[in-house]
C-alpha cells in the first residue's frame, strides 16, 4: 500500500476509554504521533464505535479498520491456534501468563495471523475472566451453580467450551450491548475479567462476582499487515517501541486493578465469593482434549511443560 503521510491509522476497540486498553492506547497515540513529528496520527474509536470485536477483527481483513486490541480468542475464529493461552486454568498468576505469552513458542502461535493480514504489534492483557450473576439466580457458590446458567460470553469458541463443560448455556453477544442485554434479562449471567466488570461497570447490572479466574485473556494487539508493509522502517520502529509500552503499561494496570477493584466493587454493591476451584478445574479438564486436532500434539505438549 503506498502511503502518503500524514498518515491516519483508525484504532477500534469494544471498551470505553478507561478500560486499561482504551488508557494504554491514549498513550500509544501520544508518542506514536510526537515520535513520527505527526506524520503518522492514531485516531481512536472506543465503545464498538468501528463495530463488536469480530467486526474490528473482520475490518483489518476488509481494510475498514487499520488496529484493533482484542481477546486471543475472538483472533482464533481465523487463526485457531491463538485461542490456547485461552484454555481454562492454565496460570496461576500475571507473572507465570506473561512469561507464557512472551515465550517464542507462542509468538510463533501468533505468526499464524499474518496469513489473514494481520500482524501482531504487542500483546495487552484483560485479565483473569471471573463469573458474575444477577440477584435473580443469586451466586455461584459451586462449580455445580454453574448448571444451566444463562450465561453471555465474547465469540470465543475456548471461553463457550469451558462454560458448557461446566453445565453452563453459553451464547455470545457483542460486549458493547451487554449492559442493556443483562438489564432486560436476555443474559442472568456474563464472565469477565474485574477490570472490565469495574470499568464497563457491570456491577449495575450484576449482583454477585464469583472469582473463578477460569481463563486467562491477552489481547493481541494488531494491525492489518499491508497498512503495515507501506509504512517506512523509521516510523515502523517508532510505532514499535510504542506499542511494548503501551503494552507493559497497560499490563500494570490491569494486574494492579484486578487487585484494587474488588474492593471497589463491592463498595457499589457487588456480593463477592471465593469458591473452591477444584470442582471447576476437574469439570473443565476435557477442554484441551476437544481442541487437541486444532493445537496439535506439539503445541499442546509445551502448554503442559510450560504450566506444569
Ligand atoms: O473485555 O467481549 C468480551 O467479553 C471481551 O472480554 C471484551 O473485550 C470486553
Amino acid at each position: 500500500e503506498d502511503i502518503v503521510y500524514p498518515l491516519t491509522i483508525k484504532v477500534g476497540y469494544s471498551t470505553g476509554e478507561t478500560d486499561p486498553r482504551g488508557v494504554a492506547l491514549a498513550q500509544f497515540k501520544e508518542d506514536v504521533e510526537e515520535g513520527t513529528d505527526h506524520n503518522v496520527l492514531i485516531e481512536i474509536h472506543p465503545e464498538g464505535e468501528l463495530g463488536s470485536d469480530g467486526e474490528l477483527i473482520a475490518g483489518l481483513i476488509s481494510g475498514d479498520v487499520d488496529v484493533t486490541v482484542s481477546s486471543a480468542g475472538n483472533y482464533a475464529l481465523y487463526a485457531t491456534r491463538l485461542g490456547v493461552s485461552a484454555l481454562p486454568f492454565l496460570f496461576e498468576d500475571f507473572e507465570s501468563a506473561w512469561k507464557f505469552i512472551d515465550s517464542d513458542e507462542i509468538q510463533a502461535v501468533g505468526g499464524d495471523l499474518e496469513e489473514y493480514n494481520m500482524h501482531i504489534l504487542a500483546y495487552f492483557d484483560n485479565g483473569f475472566r471471573c463469573v458474575t450473576t444477577t440477584e435473580k439466580v443469586g451466586p455461584v457458590l459451586d462449580a455445580k451453580d454453574m448448571d444451566g446458567l444463562n450465561i453471555r460470553t465474547p465469540d470465543n469458541q475456548i471461553v463457550m467450551e469451558t462454560m458448557s463443560e461446566l453445565g453452563a448455556t453459553p451464547r455470545s453477544y457483542p460486549f458493547a450491548e451487554l449492559v442493556d442485554a443483562l438489564k432486560d434479562g436476555t443474559f442472568d449471567a456474563q464472565e469477565n475479567p474485574i477490570p472490565v466488570i469495574y470499568n464497563s461497570k457491570l456491577y449495575e447490572v450484576q449482583k454477585y462476582l464469583s472469582v473463578t479466574n477460569h481463563s486467562y485473556d491477552t489481547m493481541p494487539l494488531t494491525i492489518r499487515s499491508d497498512l503495515w508493509m507501506g509504512i517506512s522502517d523509521e516510523y515502523k520502529t517508532v510505532i514499535e517501541d510504542a506499542a511494548q509500552k503501551a503494552q507493559d503499561y497497560n499490563r500494570s494496570l490491569v494486574k494492579k486493578q484486578s487487585e484494587d477493584c474488588v474492593e471497589k466493587l463491592k463498595e457499589e454493591g457487588m456480593i463477592v465469593n471465593y469458591p473452591d476451584l477444584t470442582p471447576f478445574r476437574k469439570a473443565t479438564a476435557g477442554v484441551s482434549k476437544v481442541f487437541e486436532d486444532v493445537f496439535g500434539e506439539d503445541l499442546l505438549n509445551y502448554v503442559k511443560e510450560a504450566t506444569k
